[in-house]
């Protein structure tokens, strides 16, 4: 970037000033004549310039190369941008995380990367990446912390309801504080009671960018007292909310749409174990 910057002073500074003293110098009523044509002139500001062009095309190939093409010996983490939120897998430890990327330090990361619906963007400002994020395509980025420390990332799709709140941390932490949290999260949590491991799971899986539990719709309807309650469909039938409609719900949203809502929940199948979804369907039964 120095290379083009310096370069692009230099040839504006160059140019202006003989521009300026051109005009001066044969300004009208002055009838000194300049020369018309200087072969050796002309092939030198030609050659010059394309020489410098094709040196900016061949440095800027190779950083775009590296940008683009992680090393061999790159960590994959599997990532899914949804509505509203991003989840991350790391395939080697089975382990799944929402909003919270964590990679050890020095340690070539590479993001491999799709949507289950809109278009996304992921935004990693300290690293200077940034890729968009599609349905039906995978792209990927990668990047190497070099510290340790906390970093936010973003969404940039700037296009509508909530990508603004598509955002998390990527911790970069030490080798060995990265695999006690991969064994840490590798186990399924056997001992919080249900309806607090829902609570968590609500904030976790970001349920809570579409769904407030204080009586206030929302992109999605409120949860406070769903449970038990008669739910109108819009297709004009009407369903008792039950544990097994709240797991239909959660796994497969399209199926009955709640009526006057859109149907953009995403599903969480495959996402949820059946601890984490009983889980779940507690915490939303304790919502009176
Ligand atoms: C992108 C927004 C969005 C997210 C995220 C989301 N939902 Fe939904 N949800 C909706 C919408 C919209 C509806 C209503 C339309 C329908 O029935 O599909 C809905 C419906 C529901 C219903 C049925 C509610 C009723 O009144 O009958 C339940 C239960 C539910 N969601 C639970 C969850 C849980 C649990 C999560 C997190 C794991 C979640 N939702 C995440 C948008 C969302
Ligand atoms: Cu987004």
């Amino acid at each position: 970037m120095n290379y083009i910057n310096y370069l692009s002073i230099f040839f504006w500074v160059l140019i202006t000033g003989l521009i300026l003293y051109f005009a001066w110098r044969y300004r009208n009523g002055n009838k000194e004549v300049g020369p018309s044509h200087n072969t050796a002139l002309e092939i030198t500001w030609t050659v010059i310039p394309t020489i410098l062009v094709i040196s900016i095309f061949v440095w800027g190939f190779k950083t775009y190369m590296t940008l683009s093409r992680a090393p061999g010996d790159a960590m994959d983490v599997y990532v899914t941008g949804q509505k509203w939120s991003w989840s991350f897998e790391y395939p080697e430890h089975g382990v799944r995380t929402t909003n919270e990327l964590v990679v050890p330090v020095n340690q070539p990361v590479r993001l491999v990367m799709q949507s289950s619906d809109v278009i996304h963007s992921m935004w990693l400002p300290a690293f200077r990446n940034k890729m968009d994020v599609l349905p039906g395509r995978t792209t990927t980025v990668w990047f190497e912390a070099t510290e340790e420390g906390t970093f936010r990332f973003y969404c940039t799709e700037y296009c509508g309801d909530a990508h603004w709140n598509m955002k998390g941390d990527v911790k970069v932490v030490s080798a060995e504080a990265f695999h006690e949290w991969i064994e840490e999260n590798s186990k399924e949590d056997t001992t919080t009671p249900l309806p607090e491991l829902g609570a968590k799971l609500f904030q976790s899986k970001a349920c809570f960018t579409c769904h407030t539990t204080d009586g206030t719709p929302s992109i999605g309807p409120t949860l406070k007292g769903v449970f038990g309650h008669t739910v109108e469909l819009a297709d004009g039938k009407t369903v008792e909310a039950d544990e097994d409609y709240l797991r239909e719900s959660i796994l497969q949203p399209g199926a009955k749409i709640v009526k006057g809502f859109a149907p953009t929940m995403p599903s969480f199948q495959g996402q949820l174990s059946e601890r984490e979804l009983n889980g779940l369907i507690e915490y939303i039964k304790s919502l009176k």
